[in-house]
């Protein structure tokens, strides 16, 4: 049985391609879709345990699993999807496609993650202490990434793969950024945001990469099943969110935001006092690094000059 079949609302909204999910895809994507919502309210709940100018990494995280909530629970009820014509169509797969013709493409998928990895990427840069310009040039490669994810799903032919090189490129970018300049700043921080930074940072560098082989084989070279590319997706998504959100959150128990250079005011200082740009005159001088933490080249954990926020 479909899924359409169980849900009489895909008769009027839902588009049916030849290949879709089935009930267990559908069933499947609402416990992750469950699973997503218990976290966003565990992140809010904790952030009240903190004062307000330290839950920035709550927030990120609590932004990041209440939008894959939402697109869970389309994709579970089978909307934000299209069918799209297989480049290749394989009446008989071994694993589980056997359909000719279209394939459903969730197109939720890629306005969840279009909204949510820049997140994700934003809380390990912060925890970094990488400077804002190359926080803004990172979170373009990854906007490029995820829409040309996107524009590759949606295409027919074999120029679905030039799309998926160009992702692939930009999060090679992503990767790059985080091996090797984003560890540097890291470890001019030292202490607590460098044992965090390498932990979450290493956990989503290995996670993302597995992205694009899903890709590869669902979206792509329609090889698996869309039940089993809903498993292959949901469980990255669990680990790249509710799993690694856990972890960031936890490694900013002991770091503040002044020690990551970032500079978030308290209630009562909104009323009190004025914002002084004095205060934040940069050592090295305008035009470099603009108020960055590479600034703090003491090492160990002695905050780094701050940035307004
Ligand atoms: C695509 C296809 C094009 C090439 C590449 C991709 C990578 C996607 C990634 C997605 C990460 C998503 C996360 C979601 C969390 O819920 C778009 C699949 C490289 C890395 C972390």
């Amino acid at each position: 049985m479909t899924v359409s079949s169980a849900l009489n609302i895909n008769r009027v909204v839902g588009q049916h391609a030849n290949l879709e999910i089935t009930t267990h895809g559908s069933n499947w994507y609402y416990a992750v879709c469950a699973l997503m919502g218990a976290c966003t309210l565990l992140f809010m709940g904790l952030s009240f345990m903190k004062p307000q100018s330290d839950r920035l990494f709550h927030y990120i995280m609590v932004g990041a699993t209440g939008v894959a909530c939402i697109a869970y629970f389309a994709m579970g009820s089978n909307l934000g999807q299209v069918p799209i014509q297989a480049e290749f169509v394989r009446p008989r797969s071994r694993w589980g496609v056997g359909a000719a013709g279209t394939r459903e493409i969730f197109y939720a998928r890629y306005i969840d993650w279009v909204i949510t990895t820049p997140l994700l990427l934003l809380g390990v840069l912060l925890t970094a202490g990488v400077p804002t310009p190359t926080i803004l040039a990172t979170l373009l490669a990854d906007e490029i990434m995820i829409v040309t994810g996107l524009i590759g799903a949606l295409t027919r032919t074999r120029f679905k793969w030039g799309f998926w090189a160009f992702g692939t490129a930009a999060l090679l970018f992503i990767v790059y950024e985080l091996l090797f300049d984003a560890r540097r700043h890291a470890s001019t921080l030292g202490g607590a945001p460098k044992k965090t930074f390498m932990f979450c940072g290493s956990f989503l560098i290995f996670l993302w990469l597995l992205y694009p082989i899903a890709w590869g084989l669902s979206e792509g070279g329609n090889v698996i099943h869309p039940d089993g590319e809903a498993v292959f997706y949901g469980v990255l998504d669990i680990l790249a969110k509710p799993v690694f959100g856990l972890m960031l959150i936890l490694g900013h128990r002991k770091i503040s935001s002044s020690q990551l250079g970032l500079r978030i005011r308290n209630r009562s200082q909104t009323t009190s006092e004025k914002y002084n740009p004095s205060a934040d005159i940069h050592p090295e001088g305008p035009g470099e690094n603009v108020g960055g933490p590479a600034a703090n080249t003491t090492g160990g954990n002695t905050p780094a000059t701050p940035t307004h926020v």
